[in-house]
């Protein structure tokens, strides 16, 4: 295991790579050119420039999180070929410049989707939470309001305005797309971009969808072990794998995640770990990294990733504001550096058990 945090460039993140490096045990980054829309071809100059800059402070770029999807991959419009073309593009400059890893995701319309961004705890740390008697109320229109509202100034991951700016166009697209039909555009493009992986050792890593369940009548399909096995199975090429998120797959208590990790050996290309608390039925919120913290058992889940050999790169995921700090919300120093380091610290003692 190498363990990393996610840093989302000097124009967006209110960490640095500075701060990055004195976390004791991280050895590298997760990054991504957070400018660029879905479908657009990264250039080999931007890439070689956020590499440059990743190792200059002494860090690895350990992998990319994300290169984002068109929709037109995922509800197989006409246009799905072109952009399956700038993908290609795109994962073979990103295999040139060496980057081992790419993280992306297969959720229509929405990423990952909470009602508060900074829902206050007991202890005085706020953190992000969902509600789905929110969700249940809310037209989809406005949830990227809800979102942007609270989202203090900061640019959110998978929350692009221009692309969200076409809701309605983004809603009439995937009118027809049931499971079936999101597997079967799934299974087209992992065939289609398998050999790029395969010449320049890239392992894909399909996050889960998060909350692990259907949205806005949305379909979802990367959220519990029976799909996670059928995704892998849509290609026997060992750089076709998964995200391991322990959040997002938590917010599903039927989830047993040390069992899925088990049944996905081999094709856990990135973790991300993190603990979630469930309050009530269908409303979770994120909390420290610490198994006593929140409802996943988070020793259980790093003796999983160590018996299965998991040598990937991990990164603390979520946490939550503490100590005052202002950031991303989600993505503040303090919390996450505690999380490494607890995650750190129970993978040193799994191996001298
Ligand atoms: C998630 C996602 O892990 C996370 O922070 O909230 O935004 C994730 O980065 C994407 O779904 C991966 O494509
Ligand atoms: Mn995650």
């Amino acid at each position: 295991m190498k363990m990393t945090m996610r840093w989302f460039g000097k124009a967006y993140d209110t960490v640095s790579l500075q701060h990055i490096r004195q976390v004791p045990g991280v050895t590298g980054v997760i990054s991504t050119l957070y400018g660029k829309l879905p479908g657009q071809v990264w250039e080999k100059e931007e890439i070689r420039a956020l590499k440059e800059e990743v190792e200059a402070a002494g860090l690895e770029l350990s992998g990319i999180e994300s290169v984002n999807i068109h929709d037109a991959i995922k509800t197989g419009a006409p246009a799905r070929d072109e952009y399956i073309e700038n993908y290609i593009t795109t994962l073979t400059r990103l295999g040139e410049a060496g980057i081992p890893m790419v993280c992306y995701n297969f959720m229509p319309v929405f990423d990952w989707t909470r009602t508060e961004l900074a829902k206050m705890r007991p202890d005085g740390s706020t953190t992000l939470s969902y509600d789905q008697s929110v969700i249940d109320t809310i037209n989809p229109n406005d949830m990227t309001s809800l979102m942007e509202r609270q989202s203090k100034g900061f640019v959110l991951a998978g929350w692009e305005p221009e692309r969200l700016a076409k809701l309605k166009d983004l809603f009439a697209l995937y009118k027809d797309i049931d499971e079936e039909k999101l597997f079967a555009n799934y299974k087209y493009f992992i065939e289609a971009i398998m050999p790029v992986c395969e010449r320049y050792n890239i392992n894909m890593a399909v996050h889960p969808d998060d909350p692990a369940w259907s949205v806005f009548g949305l379909p979802r399909i990367v959220r519990d072990q029976e799909k996670l096995l059928r995704i892998i199975s849509l290609s026997d090429n060992k750089y076709h794998g998964v995200t391991l998120c322990t959040g997002s797959l938590g917010t599903n208590q039927a989830n047993d995640i040390p069992a899925i990790i088990r049944s996905l050996k081999g094709r856990v290309h990135f973790t991300h770990v993190r603990n979630v608390l469930h309050t009530s039925p269908g409303c979770f919120e994120e909390s420290a990294h610490f198994s006593s913290d929140g409802s996943l058992d988070i020793f259980a889940i790093m003796k999983a990733l160590y018996d299965i050999g998991f040598d990937g790169p991990m990164r603390p995921d979520h946490g939550r504001n503490i100590w005052g700090e202002v950031s991303i919300p989600g993505y503040g120093l303090y919390d996450r550096a505690l999380g490494a380091s607890y995650l750190s610290g129970l993978w040193e003692a799994i191996g001298k058990m």
